[in-house]
């Protein structure tokens, strides 16, 4: 089986301000006393404050702008695991999963620019699935999106990536899957039941199993699939429920910010290879 590689620095990094405790509420204005007592969006090289970012919680129908400050409230309150998209013109696509926990403290995301290379494949979010699930799913409570049948396709252009470089699929955030790894490490409260993992198709070709909900996984693409200018397709099938034999329940999950980074090979750690 493909190797996912969790590695959170590599697109984004998530400041946890330390002296927050103070700060409870996350929605109304934001706090003015001194720093660190705000949500705020920042360049992840400079550290400067970026305004104007689209700030969202999308399955809460949530949206609002950083001000000048890169500063932004949430007006939802958030129980649940549910996902958390900052988008800003030049930037890669950011999106986190945020709980009653996170929203409890600041939250400072640092964003990063995009490269030449990157390729931005969606910065939707999507529900896969047949819109049948268990109460107990991970994160069923945040599903708001309506499910787009068992599948999730979409047609894109891949013009050249350097000889030096490789091509990763990012898929910012997921939540939902249901496998027996998922329950295993606490995400699913399913115990009767598990599901098979998602599965990645590149050109029609199988390269990666989801069995983990998380944000930012990152998949090789094997550069002897992908077409170079020409139309390359990407292909995301939900897994079935092992256990429902009268019918086919297919594992209902939500997704977010898929797209095609590139990566020097020289600048990849073994470890990472
Ligand atoms: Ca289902």
């Amino acid at each position: 089986m493909n190797k996912i590689i969790f590695n959170l620095m590599a697109i984004a990094i998530l400041f946890f301000t330390a002296s927050a405790a103070s700060f409870c509420a996350i929605s109304g204005n934001v706090e003015k006393n001194g720093t660190g007592d705000y949500n705020q969006v920042i360049d992840s090289s400079s550290g400067k404050p970026i305004d104007e970012a689209d700030v969202s919680l999308p399955s809460k129908g949530y949206r609002t702008k950083t001000d000048n400050q890169g500063r932004f409230s949430l007006g939802a309150k958030v129980d649940a695991p549910t996902i958390m998209s900052v988008q800003k013109d030049g930037y890669k696509p950011f999106s986190l999963t945020v709980d009653g926990n996170t929203t409890s403290k600041p939250i400072v995301v640092g964003i990063e620019k995009t490269n030449p290379h990157d390729i931005i494949i969606d910065k939707d979010m999507y529900h896969i699935g047949d819109d049948n699930y268990s109460a107990n799913s991970a994160n069923a409570s945040e599903f708001r999106v309506k499910a787009i049948g068992p599948f999730y396709t979409k047609n894109f252009e891949i013009k050249n990536i350097p000889p030096s470089a490789d091509a990763y699929l990012v898929i910012g955030s997921v939540i939902g899957i249901d496998t027996k790894m998922a329950r295993d490490m606490g995400q699913s409260k399913v115990t009767t039941t598990y599901a098979a993992p998602p599965q990645i198709f590149f050109n029609g070709n199988m390269i990666a199993e989801l069995n983990l909900n998380g944000d930012n996984q990152q998949i090789k693409i094997p550069k002897n699939l992908i077409k170079y200018n020409e139309t390359n397709q990407l292909t995301i099938k939900s897994g079935k429920n092992l256990f429902q034999m009268a019918y086919i329940d297919y594992d209902d999950i939500e997704l977010m910010n898929l797209f095609i980074e590139t990566k020097d090979k020289s600048l990849i750690s073994s470890d990472e290879r």
